[in-house]
């Protein structure tokens, strides 16, 4: 075969893109509460193993691109934008000003701000390390991203504790570290308490955001029900403000249920914000695009968080695949993200209203009545046929998700 020239690339992605079809308008993608991280769409491909594939991109170029997309929100670590350097400095508060200006231009919202307490070596002894200096650092920086997400306008703010934890045992003294993290995260609330009344605004929602893995080889915090027990722990002295951020891909890896772990968060009115992603289970932190590798889990997901009500924030934290060029960042991977994410939230819409599953949910919900309530033989055989409906609704679901319930068939 003929090597394609070049300048054909491009077109030739945007045509089959578009024979995809299925793709909505911006005006429609920007009705979800659809937020798109800076890191994501900056990221460049780099890893342990991976040298960069993509050029750096700034914050005005992404918050341009996002909006022509219709993603509505954009949100971001500190030093996504801000160099080391001119952390405190006058300098953050003129990069802050041009990235409202660059938000107000193109008609977006920063919806969250989050600190980055794990890539510097300042960090790396974890940001609640015995080192009281490390310690006090890490909460300037907590309360200064707290000013800069009023400034921004922002109603979240996440923590990703990922260096808090160890390499080597015995050296941490964990309930000790869980203390001084608590410490820094009162610290972020109080800060919060005082800077929105200053601003005129509500407190922010504190998500804690749980990875098992890594970075760390052992994580204090490895699981949103960790974090759940330790928001009640007694260590915050406002629980009421913290709650999680779950991530799809966070929770499938060390093997959990999602669907599951969120429904955890939901009773206890802590699922405040929500990474989506997919994955593998068992597996490292791949972050690939929602839908790609779990969508049948990922439709019961997203019909679990509607028939609650879930109102949240769907944050696109996921990694544009190394073999993505910049322009396909763009063109193809953020787009097509919005899109899957919308038509699963559509069809989890399908499967609540569908006839089959409510007829077949109610009759398990009625239940059948045994002749001798007493006898666990007897109150067994009257439910045995009914329970035949669980399978049914799984094959419904299927159909749903491939479209055979509206007519899709194939001719064999
Ligand atoms: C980091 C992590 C993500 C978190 C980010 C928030 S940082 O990239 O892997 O899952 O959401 O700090
Ligand atoms: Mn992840
Ligand atoms: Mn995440």
């Amino acid at each position: 075969m003929k090597p394609i020239p070049q300048a054909d690339h491009f077109p030739l992605i945007q045509r089959l893109t578009q024979a995809c079809g299925g793709s909505y308008r911006p005006e429609q993608r920007r009705r979800y509460f659809i937020t798109g991280p800076q890191w994501a769409a900056a990221y460049e491909g780099q890893a342990v193993f991976h040298a960069p594939t993509r050029p750096p991109i700034g914050f005005e170029d992404v918050i341009r691109r996002f909006a022509e997309i219709g993603i509505g929100y954009w949100c971001t670590h500190d030093t996504d934008v801000i160099p080391y350097d001119a952390l405190f400095q006058d300098r953050q508060w003129e990069i802050t000003g041009k990235i409202k200006e660059s938000l107000d231009a193109n008609g977006l919202k920063c919806s969250m701000v989050t600190t980055e307490t794990f890539h510097h070596p300042v960090f790396a002894a974890g940001p609640a390390a015995e080192a009281p200096a490390i310690r006090e650092y890490a909460k300037r920086r907590l309360a200064n991203t707290v000013e800069i997400g009023h400034t921004l306008g922002a109603q979240f703010a996440v923590y990703w504790p990922g260096t808090l934890g160890y390499q080597v045992q015995g050296a941490v003294e964990e309930t000790q570290t869980l203390q001084w993290y608590a410490e820094g995260l009162n610290h972020a609330c109080e800060t919060d308490i005082a800077v929105a009344a200053r601003h005129n605004r509500p407190t922010l929602k504190h998500c804690l955001e749980a990875k098992p893995f890594e970075p760390a080889a052992e994580i204090l915090l490895p699981t949103s029900d960790a974090m759940l027990a330790f928001i009640s722990s007694g260590l915050l002295k406002h629980p009421d403000m913290v709650g999680l951020n779950p991530e799809y891909l966070h929770e499938l890896m060390w093997g959990a249920a999602p669907r599951a772990a969120l429904a955890r968060a939901l009773v206890c009115g802590k699922l405040f914000h929500f990474d989506i992603n997919d994955g593998y289970r068992l597996k490292h932190d791949v972050d690939i695009g929602i839908g790609l590798i779990n969508p049948l889990d990922w439709l019961c997901v997203l019909v679990l968080l509607r028939s609650h009500g879930y109102a949240g924030p769907f944050n696109l934290d996921y990694k544009p695949p190394r073999t993505t060029s910049q322009e396909g960042v763009f063109a193809v991977s953020f787009p097509t993200a919005v899109d899957r994410f919308i038509t699963l939230w559509e069809m989890a819409g399908e499967v609540i209203s569908d006839s089959v599953i409510k007829d077949a949910t109610e009759a398990l919900k009625a239940g059948g009545e045994p002749e001798d309530p007493s006898s666990a033989q007897s109150v067994f055989e009257a439910q045995r046929e009914l329970l035949t409906l669980h399978e049914l609704i799984a094959h419904r679901l299927f159909q749903i998700l491939i479209g055979q319930h509206r007519g899709r068939t194939f001719s064999i």
